[in-house]
């Protein structure tokens, strides 16, 4: 059963702010950034400077001229190069809506700073078949090997059965109470995506869910939080 905790924390901010908590509890510093939102970026740049500053002061000393190197490096699809070229002022790096726009390493240097985007990694395999889920809902698996609809039906089961409850029912009219199936045939329906001789369209109607989604136009939905059990 979900505490209030849960529910406070399920709500977007909350939730940046229970995993950064999280974060912070086993040593890690966290600094929560958007590039879409326009969240400022001063707060990454002072914590990277935070780090060198103590590197950068003893180059002085030695008169060495030196740029500081930072690697950027996570799961795919995470906007890893988009933030490089928010630093940098200017598109450096190839981005993209789909795992793996980056294919090899590139050293990209702003001012004294040396930074490394690299390709996105993934563990080799799942035990957890939910976090396997998330990670294809939010297009950090290649969609190509990906069966979309059944997908699908499992995306939209869990979030109208979730912390965010009616959140599919303004969009697709979905409100939980329906079949798998019902639901995208609802997302089918409001969309028009019918076949000829009537029937609906299941493949263009998970892809516009996925798309919707992604495109934050759903809401934003934190798919975990550090305490649920998953
Ligand atoms: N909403 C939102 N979208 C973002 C943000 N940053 C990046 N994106 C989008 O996410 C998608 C992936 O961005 P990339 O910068 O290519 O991601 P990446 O981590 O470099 O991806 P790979 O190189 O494939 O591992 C793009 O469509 C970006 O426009 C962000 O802060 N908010
Ligand atoms: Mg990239």
């Amino acid at each position: 059963m979900r505490g209030m905790n849960s529910l406070i924390s399920s709500q977007p901010e909350g939730a940046i702010r229970a995993w950064q908590a999280y974060f912070k509890a086993q040593g890690f510093s966290s600094v929560a950034v958007s590039m879409s939102g326009g969240r400022d970026l001063g707060a990454l740049k002072a914590a990277i400077n935070a780090l060198f500053a103590e590197k950068r002061a003893r180059n002085r000393e030695k008169g060495v001229n030196m740029p500081m190197r930072v690697m950027v490096a996570g799961i795919p699809n995470t906007g890893k190069s988009t933030l490089i070229n928010a630093l940098s002022g200017e598109k450096r790096a190839q981005t993209g809506d789909k795992a793996g726009v980056t294919r090899g390493k590139q050293w990209i240097r702003i001012a004294d700073l040396d930074l490394l985007d690299t390709p996105g990694t993934m563990p080799p395999s799942f035990d957890n078949q939910t976090l396997a889920k998330h990670l294809a809902y939010v297009g950090s698996i290649n969609d190509d090997i990906l069966d979309i609809p059944e997908l699908s039906l499992e995306f939209l089961w869990e979030v109208s059965h979730g912390a965010y409850g009616t959140i599919l029912a303004e969009k697709y009219g979905v409100t939980g109470e329906e079949s798998k199936l019902e639901m995208l045939e609802k997302v089918a329906k409001r969309r028009g995506f019918l076949l000829r001789g009537g029937d609906y369209d299941y493949d263009r109607a998970a892809k516009a869910v996925f798309d919707d989604f992604r495109k934050g136009r759903i809401g934003k939905i934190a798919l975990e939080l550090p305490e649920d059990e998953i």
